[in-house]
């Protein structure tokens, strides 16, 4: 299994899709071998290196990110990654599989870019030891979740897997991704002490942009509290971590399970910190507020995306402005620190829309909380926003959307956008996604970590800045690629 981010901004992350699919091959009786590419030097020379020591008979890719999503400085990886792919074919007859996020959205695209001819879609657990368990590539091609690359060998006659994208069937027997027993923990716990737990997949939501559903499957499917709770406690143990972010689609839905897993939590007498990385606005209640903060959960994600009506409705996101504004009061009454994220330029969005979003900052971002400012929304094929995309010409019909492609409301301009933000918000709690492209903020982590300064880091925004004074500006001028 060789896990190819590389990416360390905002912060290195664990890849746990990755631990997770290589421990299901380990339990059903593979010997492997994980090869984390995120610290070393020359990914190249790494991988030359473990072909060479471990020589497999299969090889796994995760690909977690394709591109940074940013309008402002886009940066894809795969071109990197091709490097990887090219050492691998150079060195290897091995059975080849790839998967992940990234490939999930994408993943006819991504092998044709790759020149390789297997990818999954969605879960991997059960995908990747059906497929190199298959007696021949053949059968291989047939797994249930496997995409073939147009073109790739397979038997005469049979129909072709290429346009089959569906996700593979939900995972319902979960195993513990135990990332102890794949990758240095330490190395990501000196970077931010914090290490990332799934306790549900799916989402059952259509957002008019989003890629959740193809990557997690379009139900929610959870886990029982008691293994995450498990797994959190052998977490400890095994990488003496102390604070753990479900990365969850939405955190607070289906509804009930928080309060089973924060209730498994409490009862099992865990002393952890938590925080989680989306929170939707709708439905929150004051008392899921105090069970947080009695589980030991310290800071929350929280994903409005808008705080203007018009935009919400056009990004179907499910709640108005009033549950925006009502999920912000209770978070201001409670000691939970919340980081409230913006999509800025959606549709619909014009000056008066984004003049609600600011006021907004200006009424519910108090000095505990923070914002965080995504300018400009990433177009993945299949999306309601693609087809908005195609009709307002903001994308060409015969772009494949493998490097990255952003809508932006024509109502407004990125510049303008940025402009009425910097002069009506009155405080400095806003954090765009281009400052955390910053790499001094590598070095400004280590130094917190190292230190022991309490979580989470986007609360010392403002002490950052002016590291990044000299940063600003080299990210500062959207790219239109049309
Ligand atoms: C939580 C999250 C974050 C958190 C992470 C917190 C943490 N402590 O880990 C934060 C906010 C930090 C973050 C940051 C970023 N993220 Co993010 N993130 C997510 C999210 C919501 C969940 C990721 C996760 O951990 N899932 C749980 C694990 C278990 O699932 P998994 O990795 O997908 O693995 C499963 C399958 O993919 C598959 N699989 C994985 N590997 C393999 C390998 C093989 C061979 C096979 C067969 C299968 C397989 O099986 C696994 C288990 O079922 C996803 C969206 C989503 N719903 O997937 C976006 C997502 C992965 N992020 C994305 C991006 C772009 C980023 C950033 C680059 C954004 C930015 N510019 O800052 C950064 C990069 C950070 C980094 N260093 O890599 C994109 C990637 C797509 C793309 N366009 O490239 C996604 C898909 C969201 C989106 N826009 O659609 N992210
Ligand atoms: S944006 Fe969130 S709520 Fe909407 S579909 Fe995606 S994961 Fe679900």
């Amino acid at each position: 299994m060789i896990s190819t981010n590389r990416e360390t901004a905002p912060q290195p992350v664990a890849p746990l899709g990755a631990a997770w699919v290589a421990e299901a091959l380990r339990l059903a009786g593979f010997q492997v071998r994980f090869l984390d590419l995120c610290f070393v030097r020359n990914p190249v020379v790494a991988v030359e290196a473990a072909l060479a020591e471990f020589a497999p008979d299969g090889i796994a890719l995760s690909v977690r990110n394709l591109d940074n999503c940013n309008f402002l400085a886009p940066k894809s990886y795969l071109p990197e990654l091709r490097e990887v792919v090219r050492a691998i074919k150079g060195h290897s007859d091995a059975r080849v599989l790839i998967g992940g996020a990234g490939v999930s959205i994408l993943p006819r695209q991504v092998l044709e870019y790759l020149e390789l001819d297997y990818a999954v879609v969605g879960e991997g657990e059960r995908a990747a030891v059906a497929f190199f368990g298959a007696r021949d590539i053949d059968a291989a091609g047939r797994v249930p979740g496997v995409v073939r690359r147009e073109g790739a060998p397979h038997r005469h006659g049979e129909q072709s897997r290429a346009q089959c994208v569906e996700p593979v069937a939900p995972c319902v027997d979960w195993v513990m991704p135990r990332l102890h027993r794949w990758i240095d923990a330490g190395r990501y716990l000196a970077r931010e002490p914090v290490l990332p737990v799934q306790g549900k997949r799916g989402c059952a939501h259509r957002c008019l942009y989003c890629t959740y559903r193809r990557v997690e499957g379009e139900s929610w499917r959870v886990r029982d509290p008691a293994a995450v709770v498990d797994e959190i406690i052998e977490s400890m143990r095994q990488n003496s971590a102390g604070e753990f972010e479900f990365v969850d689609s939405i955190f607070n839905e289906p509804e009930g399970y928080l309060e089973l897993l924060l209730e498994e939590v409490l009862r099992r007498g865990v002393k952890a910190r938590f925080c989680a990385s989306s929170l939707s606005p709708k439905g929150l209640t004051a008392q899921q507020l105090r069970l947080m903060e009695r589980a030991g959960m310290t800071s929350l994600v929280i994903t409005p995306e808008s705080a203007a009506g018009a935009t919400l409705a056009a990004l179907q996101k499910g709640f108005d402005e009033d549950d925006v504004n009502r999920a912000a009061e209770l978070l201001g009454r409670s000691r939970l620190r919340a980081l409230w994220c913006f999509l800025v330029g959606g549709p619909e969005e014009d000056e008066e829309t984004l003049g609600r979003t600011v006021a907004f900052l200006n009424r519910h971002v108090g000095s505990k909380d923070g914002a965080f400012i995504t300018t400009g929304i990433r177009v993945y094929p299949g999306t309601g926003l693609h087809r908005l995309a195609l009709q307002e010409g903001a994308v060409r019909a015969d772009d494949d959307l493998l490097m990255p492609s952003f809508y932006f409301s024509p109502k407004l301009t990125p510049e303008r956008a940025r402009a009425l933000l910097d002069s009506g918000v009155h405080h400095g709690r806003c954090i765009h996604l281009t400052d955390t492209q910053a790499p001094i903020l590598g070095t400004l982590r280590r130094i917190g970590t190292a230190i022991g300064l309490p979580t989470p880091f986007w609360r010392y925004a403002g002490f950052a800045k002016g590291a990044l004074g000299t940063w600003r500006g080299q990210g500062g001028t959207p790219v239109r690629r049309h």
